[in-house]
């Protein structure tokens, strides 16, 4: 290795694109992000979404991810850091979809560099915008999916989750039956990751067990597409899907077009690229680790950890993916995140510190006041409808009251439906934007009596897939590198903050009538399977008179 061999993770989240170049020779990282709303406000977009007559359907134009992607690559062409790059990975949200037509192949492989980007490509769609993550429209495709494969436990078993509606066989199964000549015309479906991907490398890319087995298409213990998962999605997917990779692989080099537009060296390797959860968790240091688990406080908020082997348990929620090194991790996704928590703060014409400041001298438990923040339709649980439940005499206008009910919900939902997982960890590392936010560390310790610690680097992803591809690239070229020496010349976990919980604070979440029992309670009458949560509320009431 040399001293200028450095390596380049990119991150293509929902509301930014973060480019983190790292030096594990010395330590070093350098990192600049684009945010879409600001940097692209032709796109309309609000949160990196464009509005939508219909809430459940969430579709992004992928020329604003092509033109931030040419603006990044030029920035970190200016800085002089193109040329010192070894090898790079993406890192993107995952499950959204890009559909690519049978012009798309050579375009990509002869991109004239006298051209920016967005324009070269812009004839390569076959569909004009992509589904992310935050769709949620395709519940009768679940249901039709469910159905033609035996049953929820049956798709579960299979694909490491059950028919879920931002998933990419529901999308492409909606795609095909609303749009069937739109989707003959379509050679190629990439996801996000694979998309981005082939844009530096020139080429179709693969797509990585990480973000392959977070669509209903894959039998995640043989590593492979399903036959019987892809026939129960859409005719001819097969031939329409990339190649799946079960552990990290270099794919090639940049693309001519990449190296002379870019200033990259030609022989720039391109790493397999995966989605921002699988990332995170290599940027965390968490690869080989089961012990730890980690929660990304984001525009979505997830829970995610490593296990050497597929868990074999019964459950109707989470999800299974792979990893970099081809074994699992567990993941489950709140899409009631970020944009919950600054609906509050803003609708208190709060700043993050004010924020944070409640929460430190607010008493927890909230005198049994509950908050569901189902601003947006949620993932988990599955809420269709959005609308924000409050309980137990919590007033709209009591903005003490609201900030920690907000708090309060989410770290309580991240503990319940993560019960599945079996083991809780005594330590969590908490990451992305919320991770900044005093108060917010201090629920989450106390929700999962467990100490949280913070990263030095707040853009796990971006770093992930950053060290994806020194890892990749060192043990092709020398000198190998594992995981854990990697993480440690990179990820400064010494350098993040510790918050440990409170025994009191804990007492009043996990006492047989402490607030876990409330909230569930909540959570079952909202969604219609459970009694009135007022006696629970009352029982906490006369538990914890003072709190
Ligand atoms: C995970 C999920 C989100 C996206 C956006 O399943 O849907 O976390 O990856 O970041």
């Amino acid at each position: 290795m040399l001293k200028e061999d450095w390596f380049l993770g990119l991150d293509l989240s929902t509301q930014s694109l973060t480019a983190m170049v790292v030096s594990p020779e010395s330590g070093a990282t350098r990192q600049l992000s684009i945010h879409f709303d600001q940097g692209y406000p032709g796109y309309g977009t609000h949160g990196g979404v464009p509005p939508s007559y219909d809430p459940l359907r969430v579709h992004v134009d992928p020329l604003m991810w092509v033109e931030a992607l040419d603006d990044t690559l030029s920035l970190l062409r200016r800085e002089g850091l193109t040329g010192r790059i070894a090898a790079v990975a993406v890192s993107a949200q995952q499950h959204g979809t890009v559909y690519l037509n049978h012009l798309a192949e050579t375009a990509l492989a002869g991109l004239n560099p006298a051209n920016a980007l967005a324009p070269g490509i812009a004839g390569i769609f076959s569909r004009k915008s992509c589904p992310i993550w935050m769709d949620s429209s395709t519940g009768r495709e679940c249901n039709e999916i469910t159905a033609a494969l035996g049953g929820n436990a049956a798709v579960t078993r299979l694909t490491g989750s059950a028919a879920t509606e931002r998933f990419a066989g529901p999308q492409i199964r909606k795609f095909h039956k609303e749009e069937p000549e739109a989707y003959s015309r379509t050679a190629h479906i990439a996801l996000i990751s694979s998309f981005v991907t082939s844009l530096l490398a020139g080429c179709f890319a693969p797509v990585d067990a990480g973000d392959g087995f977070g669509t209903n298409l894959a039998d995640i213990r043989s590593g492979t597409w399903s036959q019987a998962a892809m026939g129960a999605a859409a005719p001819g997917l097969h031939q329409r899907l990339p190649r799946l990779t079960v552990r990290d692989e270099r794919i090639g080099r940049v693309s001519p077009y990449m190296a002379e537009r870019f200033g990259f060296r030609p022989e720039t390797e391109v790493v397999v690229g995966s989605g921002d959860n699988p990332c995170s968790l290599a940027g965390l240091g968490l690869i080989g680790n089961p012990n730890l688990h980690a929660v990304s406080l984001g525009t979505s908020d997830t829970c995610f950890g490593y296990m050497a082997q597929i868990p074999d348990v019964e459950r109707t929620e989470g999800h299974i993916f792979g990893t970099a090194d081809g074994h699992a991790m567990f993941l489950i996704c709140f899409k009631n995140g970020s944009l919950a928590r600054e609906r509050v703060k803003d609708g208190f014409g709060l700043g993050w510190e004010g924020f944070s400041r409640i929460l430190m001298e607010t008493s927890p438990g909230n005198r049994g006041r509950v908050m569901l923040p189902y601003f947006m339709p949620e993932i988990t649980p599955r809420v269709l409808k959005a609308g924000v439940r409050r309980f137990g005499g919590l007033a709209a206008a009591d903005a003490a009251g609201n900030v920690r009910a907000v708090a309060e919900a989410q770290a309580m939902a991240i503990y319940l439906h993560c019960a599945w997982v079996g083991k809780r960890p005594g330590r969590i590392l908490v990451t992305a934007g919320g991770s900044e936010n005093r108060g917010l560390l201090t629920v989450l310790a106390d929700v999962f009596e467990a100490e949280v610690q913070t990263m030095e680097v707040k853009e796990s992803a971006a770093l992930g897939a950053a060290l994806r591809a020194a890892h990749a690239w060192l043990n092709a070229h020398g000198p190998p590198a594992g995981w854990d020496e990697l993480c440690g010349a990179v990820v400064k976990t010494g350098a993040g903050r510790i918050v440990k919980p409170s025994a009191e604070a804990s007492r009043r979440y996990h006492a047989p009538n402490g607030l876990l029992a409330v909230y569930k309670a909540c959570e079952r009458f909202a969604l219609g399977v459970g009694p009135d949560p007022d006696e629970k509320i009352k029982a906490f009431r006369e538990t914890f008179p003072a709190a």
